[in-house]
């Protein structure tokens, strides 16, 4: 039976054909699809979500609601046009759906929902954490009731992709990032370390196009976002990959470790600190700052490259399954 799971997006190219995936392995009741801030403005997150369950058809069934408006504690999220165009979907223009706007915000209705499947609530993050933040914030219950949250973000080993060491969605709301690592939550995050492992090739987006009229607008979004990269190498499946992992851990390797995540500093703002568990030395790190050391109590999972399972493989035949009409 598809168990219950709450997207939470940004959306955003990879976030849209990151919903499309999900859809079409057939494993989610997708419960909510919440937007945040990030790539563009919450405004326009919001109307994009909108859009996109629309076009997948799923507007009447799943409810999309309006997420955090700005970071925690920062000014509001710096646009990233450059990869997802200046309204985030490439060239698109999607028609809203005509579904009654939700009243719920994003945080609310992941709290509802983690109440109403507790203990069986998957969360899939591929934003900034924001919304998942101002859950905890609210009831921090909320962390024991969430079954898993896999969210993409981070880079543990690896340079970032803001900045030299940061990662997008861990830089544009890092005390949100923070907060949620340190919470108890069970998480498992899906950094650069591995999504720069799993590719997508201009092969791939020719076998989209031949695939006919239901992959013409995944054909569109992912011709944008690989030119946005680099055609000759490929684009990172970065949200895909998320999602991926929320049903099957083979896609990348893990390791059990904690995360710290740097928000006082703006040279390295965003920065993941990655401590590997070591079950025979318990690592004395930060023992002379208990505000550090408190923020090490909780393990969560690190995806640290590339599984044995082939996600852009999987990515590309589970994309093919879902045509879309619009
Ligand atoms: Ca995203």
């Amino acid at each position: 039976m598809p168990a219950p799971i709450v997207l939470d997006s940004d959306p955003g190219i990879d976030d849209a054909v990151a919903l499309q995936y999900l859809l079409g392995t057939g494993l989610w009741d997708l419960r909510a699809y919440t937007t945040v801030g990030g790539n563009v403005p919450a405004a326009q997150t919001f109307r994009n979500g909108r859009a996109l369950a629309r076009a997948f058809g799923i507007d009447r069934d799943v409810p999309v609601h309006r997420g955090a408006g700005r970071p925690l504690t920062r000014l509001p999220y710096a646009a990233a046009g450059e990869f997802h165009g200046p309204a985030g979907l490439g060239a698109e223009e999607l028609s809203d759906s005509t579904a009654p706007e939700q009243t719920e915000s994003s945080a609310q209705a992941m709290l509802r929902l983690s109440r109403e499947h507790e203990g069986e609530l998957t969360v899939c993050a591929t934003g900034p954490l924001t919304n998942v933040a101002l859950a905890l914030s609210e009831d921090p219950g909320f962390a024991r009731r969430v079954k898993r949250l896999v969210f993409m973000g981070g880079a543990a080993e690896v340079p970032g992709n803001i900045t030299p060491v940061a990662e997008f969605n861990a830089w544009a709301d890092p005390d949100a990032a923070d907060l949620v690592v340190s919470s108890g939550i069970p998480y498992t995050m899906v950094g650069l370390d591995a999504t720069h492992g799993w590719r997508f090739h201009a092969e791939d987006l020719r076998t989209l196009e031949e695939a006919g009229q239901g992959m013409a607008l995944t054909s569109r979004l992912m011709s944008w976002y690989l030119n946005a990269y680099d055609p000759a190498s490929g684009c990172p499946l970065h949200d895909p990959l998320a999602v991926g992992v929320c049903a099957d851990e083979s896609f990348v390797t893990a390791a059990d470790g904690t995360v710290v995540v740097e928000t006082a500093s703006e040279l390295t703002r965003g920065k993941t600190v990655f401590i590997p568990y070591d079950a025979d030395y318990p690592r004395p790190y930060y023992s002379e700052s208990p505000l550090v050391s408190a923020r090490t109590e909780h393990r969560g999972r690190i995806a640290l490259g590339t599984g044995p399972r082939d996600f852009a493989k999987d990515f590309v035949n589970t994309l093919l399954k879902r045509p879309v009409a619009a």
